[in-house]
């Protein structure tokens, strides 16, 4: 029942593959201008950035279609961007402009486009997975044949909400596809220091629910992995987990002054980088020319550029609209 993929296990088309590295390449790219234009001031509050961990976004996202759902955490550039949500509408939420796809409202936790059926963006950890049992309840109540992908961290597994979702799921044969990406720490906490049960896999199997575990630093077995599993919903409809194991190189939120892993650690994991081994396996295999890199590079730049000239060029939300989607009476 529980298996860990080694990497590459499937072979792939080259422009499959070159499509996939220019997706992590967004994401990357995209990430390191925001966190640029968060030190200028121009994106506040909190930016929780996803860099090194881009291939499970990536992987992971090849599996659904445009009517399953995805709910995600407050680390969601990347799966907002992988779902197809235009990188402007993105980055205008960001810097809380109306034109942002949540009206600006959201900000980086709290990514939405209910036209993708992606669902969040949730800055309460864990707060996804009740959202996805229950996406997947409305569908099956509907009669629709349709899996929910619910992306959470190893942070969430402590949660009340992780346990009740995942046995509300199994116990009534719900078509969610748990996706967790471990990247071994909430916040400063190792995941060892507040699980007694460190393999994520099996505290699924707990609940009667298959799992796999697989390396989340290589794109192509996130690929296979996960459109396994998500055939395997799709077929009995009922729910599965996956584990991706990941690491993310940057602080947890954009500053911390990181005490709880040592840089060894850190640059370890970097030797991993996904994008860069990526690369390297498409170069010794003869399926990625220097000139291909700079024309996804300067193809990734130039929709960067747009994206942020899309935001500094959005209107902020004018104050009449203050209680606009507030669900009570304003009591004056
Ligand atoms: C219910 C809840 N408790 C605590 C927090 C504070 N908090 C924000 S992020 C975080 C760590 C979550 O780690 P993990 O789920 O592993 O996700 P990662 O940041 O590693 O992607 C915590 C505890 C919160 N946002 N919500
Ligand atoms: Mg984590």
């Amino acid at each position: 029942m529980l298996s860990v993929l080694k990497p590459g296990s499937e072979s792939v088309t080259s422009g499959h593959a070159l499509a996939l590295l220019r997706e992590m390449l967004r994401i990357r790219r995209f990430e390191e201008k925001a966190a640029e234009l968060y030190s200028l001031g121009k994106i506040r509050g909190f930016l929780h950035l996803y860099i090194g961990e881009e291939a499970v976004a990536v992987g992971a996202m090849q599996a659904f279609g445009r009517d399953d759902a995805i709910v995600a955490t407050y680390r969601e550039h990347g799966h907002a961007l992988a779902r197809g949500i235009p990188a402007g509408a993105v980055m205008a939420e960001m810097y809380g402009k109306a034109n942002g796809c949540s009206g600006g409202r959201g900000g980086s936790m709290h990514l939405f486009d209910v036209t993708r059926r992606f669902y969040g963006g949730n800055a309460i950890v864990g707060g996804g997975l009740p959202i996805a049992v229950g996406l997947a309840l409305a569908d099956r109540l509907l009669g629709r044949a349709r899996v929910t992908a619910c992306f959470f961290g190893d942070g969430a597994v402590g949660e009340g909400e992780f346990h009740e979702s995942l046995n509300l799921a199994a116990l009534w044969r719900l078509p969610v596809l748990f996706l967790c990406e471990n990247n071994l720490y909430a916040m400063g906490t190792a995941l060892s220091r507040h699980q007694s049960q460190t393999d994520i896999a099996l505290k699924a199997q707990a609940y009667n629910m298959h799992a796999e575990s697989v390396d989340g630093m290589d794109v192509l077995a996130v690929e296979t992995a996960t459109r396994r599993a998500a055939e395997t919903v799709r077929r009995t409809g009922e729910p599965c987990l996956m584990e991706y194991r990941t690491y993310r190189f940057r602080a947890h939120s954009m500053y911390d002054a990181e005490l709880y892993r040592s840089k060894e650690e850190v640059e370890q994991w970097k030797t991993r980088c996904p994008i860069a081994t990526f690369e390297d396996y498409l170069r010794n295999r003869g399926e990625l020319t220097e000139s291909d890199l700079r024309k996804i590079e300067s193809d990734v730049a130039a929709e960067i550029a747009e994206a942020v000239a899309v935001a500094e060029a959005g209107h902020w939300e004018p104050i009449e609209d203050l209680t606009k989607n507030v669900y009570t009476q304003v009591i004056r």
